[in-house]
């Protein structure tokens, strides 16, 4: 567990709506959300950022994967959305809690980003 405010609200110190919960991660509404739909998914676990990973976090991290594809299943977004991992301040990562972003339901641009 991490110090962070993920950390609290995985402890059930701090209250979020819980989209999707299983033995290694949560799925919560992102509080300041940038798209109609943004959910975030975060490991029960506190990694700081994606390159502080290490091997023995490879189940885990395949694990975030999959439960992304079943939130957004089970927000009926299954077929448009985006995963974004911001890792380090320069990227804009604000909570030193590893997570991954869905968004959907906005227009994308035409392209990669
Ligand atoms: P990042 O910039 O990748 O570290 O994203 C952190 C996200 O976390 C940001 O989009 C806002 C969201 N966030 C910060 N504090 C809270 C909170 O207390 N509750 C919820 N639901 N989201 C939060």
């Amino acid at each position: 567990m991490s110090d962070t405010i993920f950390g609290k609200i995985i402890a059930g110190e701090i209250p979020a709506d819980l989209l999707y919960e299983d033995e290694h991660c949560i799925a919560i509404n992102d509080i300041a959300p940038q798209a109609p739909v943004h959910v975030l998914v975060i490991p029960k676990r506190g990694i700081p950022r994606l390159v502080d990973a290490v091997d023995a976090d490879q189940a885990l991290l395949g694990h975030l994967l999959l439960a992304a594809g079943k939130v957004a299943e089970q927000l009926g977004v299954q077929d448009a959305f985006r995963l974004i991992i911001n890792n380090g301040e320069g990227a804009g990562q604000t909570v030193f809690h590893l997570h991954l972003h869905i968004l959907a339901g906005a227009a994308f641009p035409e392209g990669h980003m």
